[in-house]
């Protein structure tokens, strides 16, 4: 006994000198879990199978670390995401090899898009076997290489614990990502002394840029001389933790602020120098600000002169047609990515930075040397473009017309249930204070549009990859990370249906992530270019029995029995204020299904590749 207490105390006092920690023999998949509890982990999403159970085997020995077992491995990776869009730390799913690997390979790619810290672990054939066609190998370093920041395929155990310590590093420094673990099998059982380690070492690695002052002299340069300045923020602020300083930078210039949806509630979207979200279906009056208003083709008033593009990427469908975005623009594009700069829009003045670290900078220039510079009038004009064209929604000649109108609703309009008015109310009764998660269509778009966020890491959305199924999976991680807020998935019956087989996990587990279905028995985002750009024909958009069209297929009611979850549908106006509030007086996942009109259109509306002139707004 003795003898091992002296064994163990010898690492243990070297480990205070030298930061590293050896410890006494271990199989790789002890060390793997031991190398978790090492980086704080304290959820993973995991689903087993011949080359993960004994990873779930040390699992079952951890008290630090609790595993979720989702019902599908894309139900695990997306609510890994969701728990680490909504706490800021890393994501932490596991798979098996083979098809559980590839079953996690959509939202290895959605955090790819959208920079979200996620370490996912793979159970690999053992060594012998790779490259033999080994019963259920795939190649899943090779498969991910275009969707991971880094990934390693483990060929020696005592590499796991530096490992898995550059993995967590990797994902969440910098520009967060997706890195991926592949561990083959005998090295899972294989044994070692390992020897843990703190701090990474990864020569060439150097994600902590800082802008300097010449740089940021030059940006204060460029605002005393605008007339008409626009901050144009993104994901990058909510990733570095810069929602305050932009806010301060924001008030002391008195900049109006656009984001992007990846970056709704960095700027409380409440505050009347906000624009809310820009884009393809961002609000009139943030297109406006940026390119210019147009009426009938020809300009009728200036947008921006001067464009602070802070912490995001010009995508397309923030910028349409990008020569023509901001055309009239100086462009600043500061981001911590370097390979942004230039790759969809030449900037004027590029920097690469740390955006917390920039704007502190220059929130601490202003304090010393103030902005000289006003912008009254701007403000005003944007004051009167937000008059001018608000969100706004009602009942179209389409949804009076409409089979939804004849089958359900017995010719009374006033019941007729809009999604938009479904959004309206979630955000008045949770006070604007829920984490909202969406699936992919018009739903999502409506919830960025009629939810206004306050804080960052309050709406969860798949941006970039745009992956139907996101949603219900991503509250469950919310949830799960955040068990005091409440959390919502605003989602479509088409999106919904996609992972629906994690109303058991969030059954089991207890966490109580809710779901509003906003049923309009169709795909409806492609319906909406069907009946923009293909006169109406439904080209597989219906999702309803077409038997029996006057009915709603499938019965989510029913199906939520099955999960012994409860759920309502909701198909009249009258029922649907009590419905939500039954729903979210709830301690236990809870499902609304709310039958919409078909009908109904996302407006604003860019269509791809045009620009703010050929924006439809009412
Ligand atoms: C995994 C996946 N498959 C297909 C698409 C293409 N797509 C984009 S929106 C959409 C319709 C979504 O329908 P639903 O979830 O019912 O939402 P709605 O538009 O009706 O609100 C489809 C099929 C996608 N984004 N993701
Ligand atoms: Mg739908």
């Amino acid at each position: 006994m003795s003898k091992t207490k002296t064994k163990q105390s010898k690492p243990a006092a070297k480990a205070r000198k030298t930061g590293i920690e050896t410890s006494p023999r271990m199989s790789g998949s002890d060390i793997l879990i031991a190398s978790l509890e090492r980086e704080d982990v304290d959820t993973i999403f995991a689903y087993p199978g011949g080359a993960s159970m004994v990873i779930h085997q040390s699992l079952t020995k951890t008290g630090k670390i609790r595993t979720i077992l989702p019902r599908h491995e894309q139900g695990g990776v997306f609510a890994a995401e969701g728990y680490a869009r909504a706490t800021g730390k890393v994501g932490v799913c596991m798979a098996t090899s083979g098809p559980g690997a590839t079953n996690l390979i959509s939202g290895i790619a959605d955090a790819y898009m959208d920079s979200v810290p996620l370490v996912a672990i793979t159970g690999q054939v053992p060594q012998a076997m790779i490259g033999k066609g080994a019963f259920q190998e795939t190649d899943f370093f090779g498969m991910t290489l275009p969707i991971v920041k880094h990934s390693y395929l483990v060929t020696d155990i005592d590499d796991i614990p530096r490992i898995v310590n550059e993995a967590f590093h990797v994902a969440q420094s910098g520009r967060p990502g997706p890195v991926v673990i592949d561990v083959p099998k005998n090295i899972q059982l294989s044994e070692t002394r390992p020897v843990f380690v703190k701090e990474p070492k990864l020569r060439g690695y150097r994600p902590d840029k800082k802008a300097d002052d010449v740089e940021l002299n030059e940006i204060i340069g460029l605002i005393e001389q605008s007339e008409r300045p626009i901050l144009y923020v993104g994901g990058g602020i909510i990733s570095g933790e810069a929602s305050g300083e932009l806010r301060k930078f924001a008030k002391a210039t008195g900049i109006p602020v656009t984001s992007t949806i990846m970056g709704c509630g960095v700027f409380p979207e409440t505050e009347p120098m906000s624009l809310r979200w820009l884009g393809m279906h961002g609000t009139a009056y943030a297109n406006w600000a940026v390119n210019g208003e147009f009426e009938n083709g020809r300009k009728v008033a200036d947008g921006a002169d001067l464009l602070l593009a802070f912490g995001v990427r010009f995508d397309d469908r923030v910028t349409g047609r990008v020569d023509k975005f901001c055309e009239n623009g100086t462009i600043v594009h500061l981001d911590i990515d370097p390979s942004e700069i230039n790759k969809n829009k030449p900037a004027n003045l590029p920097v690469i930075s740390d955006v917390k670290y920039a704007l502190g900078r220059l929130n601490a220039m202003i304090r010393k040397q103030p902005i000289r510079r006003k912008f009254t009038k701007w403000q005003k004009q944007i004051t009167t473009w937000k008059e001018k064209a608000p969100l706004q929604y009602g009942v179209t000649e389409e949804a009076l017309n409409s089979q939804h109108m004849r089958d359900h609703m017995n010719g009374d309009a006033d019941q007729l249930i809009l999604p938009q008015h479904v959004i309206e109310l979630l955000y008045e009764l949770t006070k604007g204070d829920a984490i909202i998660t969406t699936g992919v269509g018009q739903h999502q778009m409506w919830a960025g549009q009629y939810y206004k966020y306050k804080r960052p890491r309050q709406f969860l959305t798949s941006a970039g990859l745009g992956a139907m199924g996101f949603g219900y999976p991503a509250a469950m991680g919310a949830k799960a990370g955040c068990p005091d807020k409440e959390v919502v998935d605003i989602d479509g019956d088409g999106s919904f249906l996609m992972n629906i087989q994690e109303l058991a996990t969030a059954k089991i587990e207890n966490i109580a992530a809710k779901a509003v279905v906003l049923n309009n028995q169709h795909l409806g985002m492609v319906v909406q270019w069907e009946d923009k750009f293909f006169e109406g024909n439904r080209g597989n958009t219906y999702l309803g029995d077409p038997e029996h069209p006057e009915g709603i297929y499938p019965d989510y009611v029913q199906m939520c029995k099955g999960f012994s979850v409860p759920c309502e549908r909701v198909m009249f106006k009258r029922d649907l204020r009590a419905a939500l509030k039954r729903m979210l007086a709830a301690k236990e996942p809870y499902v609304l299904d709310v039958i919409t009109p078909y009908t109904e259109h996302v407006l604003p509306f860019i269509p791809a590749g045009q620009t703010v002139k050929e924006m439809i707004w009412k």
